[in-house]
């Protein structure tokens, strides 16, 4: 049957946003062309820190009633604001991915296939066949590719620093999560009960417009997050 909206079919995009205005027209166009509303019942919820450029105003306009703004007063936090979208996001599928291009939104139909094949979680990834990444100068590919390789003593996805998921909440039903810094996807992999997940490859494009947030803080708060998941383990 075509064109029918099936229950799996829903689920609830969250975007971290921190000053990315110039990206929100695109990555919002994108979104809807990849997502017929004929087939496909979504909501986004943008999750932004307080952006100084009008992030979430220009947000609010683009998004119509496909979505709402989530404004954060608190502390800035890329992980606690897709935490916060999480827990804000009214279907029990969610997708989370970034705001600035990197992430295809072209990929979500094959995501959301896959989780109504059996899987919990859906991992978008760079590091299995047919998958890569463009625009990314040689250290940033190396430091991507060892944070991944420490990352596997926590979790097996091969790209566990991916934050481009998708995920059944009910398998984060009692997990206490207490990411630091950037990677809430690790976070995730490492503690949300699973049965079943899968890797689908994607070529990650590196942002054409807007600023990289990412500092070299980020790495120093990566590799505490990891000793922190061994340790959990113990
Ligand atoms: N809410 C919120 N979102 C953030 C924060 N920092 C970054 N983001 C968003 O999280 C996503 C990923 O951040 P990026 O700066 O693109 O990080 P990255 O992809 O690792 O690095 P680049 O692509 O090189 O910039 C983007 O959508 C950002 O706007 C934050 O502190 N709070
Ligand atoms: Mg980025």
């Amino acid at each position: 049957v075509q064109n029918v909206k099936l229950a799996e079919n829903s689920f609830s995009i969250i975007i971290p946003t921190y000053n990315e205005s110039e990206n929100m027209q695109d990555i919002l166009s994108r979104i809807k062309s990849a997502l017929p509303q004929d087939q496909y019942d979504f909501e986004i919820l943008m999750v932004d820190d307080n952006s100084s450029d009008k992030t979430a105003d220009i947000a609010e306009n683009a998004l119509g009633n496909c979505g709402r703004v989530i404004r954060r007063k608190a502390v800035r936090s890329l992980s606690l604001s897709v935490l916060d979208g999480i827990n804000q996001s009214s279907n029990d599928l969610v997708v989370v991915m970034d705001a600035d291009g990197s992430h295809p939104p072209e990929l979500i139909p094959e995501m959301i296939k896959a989780i109504n094949q059996g899987h919990d979680l859906i991992v978008a990834s760079r590091y299995v066949a047919h998958a890569g990444s463009s625009g990314f100068p040689l250290s940033r590919k190396l430091v991507s590719r060892f944070a991944c390789f420490i990352g596997n003593l926590v979790c097996p996805i091969r790209d566990n620093t991916s934050g481009f998921f998708c995920i059944k909440k009910e398998s984060l039903n009692g997990v206490i999560l207490t990411p630091r810094g950037f990677k809430i996807g690790l976070e995730v992999f490492a503690k949300a009960k699973y049965q079943s997940y899968k890797e689908i490859p994607y070529i990650f494009v590196n942002r054409i417009k807007g600023k990289s947030k990412l500092g070299i803080g980020a790495i120093f708060d990566y590799l505490v997050q990891v000793l922190r998941l061994l340790g959990d383990r113990k």
